[in-house]
């Protein structure tokens, strides 16, 4: 096989969740887990929806399962293919990241001894995402006589037991169509679908439709002899009225249109659609033919959850494929996800940042509940920008534990800064940057001011009490990431400001009067910019992570190997801030970003430092790959290459043990970050993007294409 296809060659039900996130299919407006279409003892069928949001205890809010779409089953004779039941003789599933279609084959044998071969095939349509399909061919291996295709609307699914929808109708459309029609109970989001099942290879096929509440069924009945074959389609379309009005209307007539183009169109249009993407999107790895997969695949799903026709929503922590983190957007999507769409798919990338726009009232009311002024990013965020972090943890065999991220995990503001800095230097899109982001910039930058503390000792600025990208040590005084992007921040305000005045003065006069930038503002910007202290060491070119952090232990790791588990599982979430054991990179995150602020000595020294600190294997996923990436950067691929394939396996391996909960969308757009701008060197020069390449010794060529202003720039690497 090439380096295209997911494949899962036998049946392994001890792995069933971790190949459900596996086999995950999107198309930017929802994502549909590989769990099976007939069902399997324990299994989490899942389709979730952008923006499709409903209240719940403690997390505030979460995505909601929709009405279970791929609900398929056969009956041969009365007995239902199961591969629970009766013998499994043949199996292979495949995922096609080319054309995002997922497919299945088996030959089983029933408990009654009735052999058949049977196919499924499905795919969320990327050319019209109202539109979802599954294809079920059976042949008759040995048996005769009657088959039930049987196609439904499943509207009763939950998320992990809590019940989120209401029924509202369901009807029969004709002889082989239902639609049926829920709400969600607290958000009052209604969702409309029509189900339509059709065996196209005979006119003789015998329609029923059964309407169980809130599970309408269309069933189709043949007869089948040995060597004969039989097709059914079913074709589903879905709206909800974050769409429109009328969702049950609109999925009707989208469904009429869908039967004018029949299912093998509807199949090319589809995979067309894909095509397209991977002409701007992929990334070719010669030499080493697991990276090259791993990084296909991540980027397949990011595409798959990449919203291409809603603004108002972003990709969460596990994108469109469970139910880890609620479906809750965390800096992962600006920091680790945005670079790629930014550099691949600006358009994608335009709409992930305006979420952030439609959020600002949000982050304003934050700001506000805090007692600051400005706007204060959500470090969880969901609909509306408000912070939905859980406050407490309750572990199932624990105690509950307090989660401080969203009261002080600060940076995520300056995190949708730098992302928006970022496009708009790439892009070039001044329109986005006038209309949009200098409100965010600006607004952000008046929180910092708000934010930071008077030290009267050393006469200096301080940020006290916050959490750092290493969430091991909470409470804590001067995170060197924290304020270093702080003034990043505010610097690159005053620079917008500046801008905007200059080249369309209308909207900054329009933006001053909104914003009330006073020259007294401007002034206290300056102050903060001048005075907020920045922990650095000109001695050893350190930089301490936050204050006092030098005078911890380091901790005697030797003791707890050979090591399972993360080090804050072990010593517990008090015991791990004694140590000098961090669960992700944090100042070598700062120096990753701000790349231009160091010399390679400062970098390598705190990469020295830090590195053998940080809980890479166990900590936090966020961190291989930009390990990676800041290592090949830095002169050292092989090693980056090893930080590389343990990002790479930490989704379709499961080297962690939670794949289950879904992909980790940071480790994906990390990925891609590591290959570009680590290994293939990727700058902005003066004359556009430029390579300084550092391919690990196994990669013979390296293959991309970026857009920079507007213009496609292919790069071919090949040592
Ligand atoms: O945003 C991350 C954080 O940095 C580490 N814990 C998991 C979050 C979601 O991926």
């Amino acid at each position: 096989m090439d380096n295209w296809h997911i494949l899962e060659t036998t049946f392994e039900p001890q792995a069933l969740h971790h190949k459900e996130t596996v086999f995950t299919i999107g198309n930017g407006y929802l994502g549909t887990r590989g769990a099976f279409e007939e069902g399997y003892p324990g299994a989490w069928p899942m389709t979730l929806i952008h923006g499709l949001f409903d209240d719940i205890p403690v997390a505030y809010t979460e995505l909601v399962n929709a009405p279970n779409w791929i609900d398929f089953s056969i009956a041969i004779d009365g007995e239902y293919f199961r591969l629970d039941r009766g013998e499994i003789l043949d199996y292979c599933r495949a995922l096609d990241l080319r054309t995002g279609i997922l497919t299945r084959t088996a030959r089983w044998k029933s408990p009654a001894g009735h052999v058949i071969d049977v196919a499924f095939e499905r795919f969320a349509s990327l050319d019209d995402e109202h539109l979802l399909a599954v294809r079920c061919t059976l042949t008759s291996v040995n048996f005769t006589g009657p088959v039930e295709f049987r196609a439904g609307l499943s509207g009763t699914m939950d998320n992990m037991g809590w019940m989120h929808w209401e029924w509202v109708n369901q009807k029969a459309i004709g002889d082989r169509a239902v639609a049926l029609e829920v709400r969600t109970k607290s958000t009052q989001i209604k969702l409309g679908a029509v189900a339509r099942l059709d065996v196209i290879d005979t006119p003789d096929a015998e329609y029923v439709l059964e309407m169980c509440h809130a599970n309408p069924t269309v069933v189709a009945r043949v007869t089948i002899e040995p060597g004969q074959t039989f097709t059914a389609d079913k074709l589903v379309t879905v709206f909800t009225t974050r769409d429109t009005q009328t969702p049950q209307l609109d999925a009707m007539d989208r469904l009429n249109f869908a039967l004018m183009h029949g299912y093998e169109l509807l199949r090319e249009t589809h995979a067309a659609a894909w095509e397209a993407e991977w002409e701007h999107c992929n990334v070719t790895i010669e030499g080493d033919d697991e990276a090259d997969l791993a990084l296909r695949y991540s980027l397949f799903q990011l595409l798959a959850a990449a919203p291409r026709h809603d603004d108002r929503v972003s990709i969460a922590a596990k994108a469109l494929s469970g139910f880890g983190y609620r479906g809750h957007v965390f800096w992962d999507t600006e920091i680790f996800l945005l670079p790629f769409f930014t550099h691949t798919r600006p358009e994608i990338a335009r709409n992930l940042l305006h979420y952030r726009y439609h959020t600002l009232p949000g982050a304003r009311r934050k700001a506000k509940a805090n007692g600051y002024q400005g706007a204060m990013f959500a470090w969880e965020s969901a609909a509306t920008g408000d912070e939905t972090t859980p406050r407490w943890g309750l572990p199932p065999d624990g105690d509950p534990v307090r989660i401080w991220c969203g009261d002080i995990e600060h940076h995520i503001t300056a995190d949708v800064v730098y992302a928006i800095h970022q496009y708009w230097r790439i892009t070039g899109d001044d329109a986005f940057m006038r209309d949009y982001g200098a409100e965010i910039v600006l607004d952000t930058a008046r929180f910092w001011t708000a934010r930071v503390e008077w030290e009267l000792e050393n006469e200096r600025y301080e940020i006290t009490d916050v959490i750092g990208p290493d969430e091991y040590h909470e409470h804590v005084d001067n995170n060197a990431y924290t304020n270093y992007l702080a003034r990043w921040n505010l610097q690159t305000a005053k620079a917008i400001w500046a801008w905007l005045q200059r080249e369309y003065p209308e909207q900054a006069a329009a933006l001053a009067g909104t914003l009330a930038i006073t020259p007294q503002e401007l002034a206290r910007w300056d102050d903060v910019i001048e005075k907020l202290y920045l922990p650095y060491a000109a001695e050893t070119g350190l930089i301490e992570q936050f204050e006092g952090y030098f005078d911890l232990k380091d901790p005697p790791l030797a003791e707890f190997e050979p090591r399972t588990k993360s080090l804050q599982a072990i010593l517990g979430v008090e015991g791990v801030q004694e140590y000098q054991f961090i669960k992700q990179p944090d100042v070598l995150m700062l120096l990753y970003l701000l790349d231009d602020l160091y010399d390679t000595e400062t970098a390598r020294a705190n990469w020295d430092y830090y590195t053998p600190r940080t809980d890479l294997t166990y900590g936090s996923s966020l961190g291989p790959a930009i390990q990676a990436a800041l290592c090949a950067r830095e002169g050292d691929p092989e090693e980056g290459y090893q930080h590389f394939r343990l990002a790479a396996r930490t989704d379709l391996e499961d080297v962690r043990g939670n794949a289950h909960e879904g992909i980790h969308a940071a480790t994906a757009g990390g990925l891609w970050q590591a290959a570009v701008f680590g290994f293939g060197g990727l700058r902005i020069g003066e004359n556009g993007p430029e390579v300084d390449p550092r391919l690990p010794s196994n990669w013979t060529r390296l293959k991309f294409r970026v857009i920079y202003r507007g213009e496609t720039h292919e790069f071919d690497i090949q040592s």
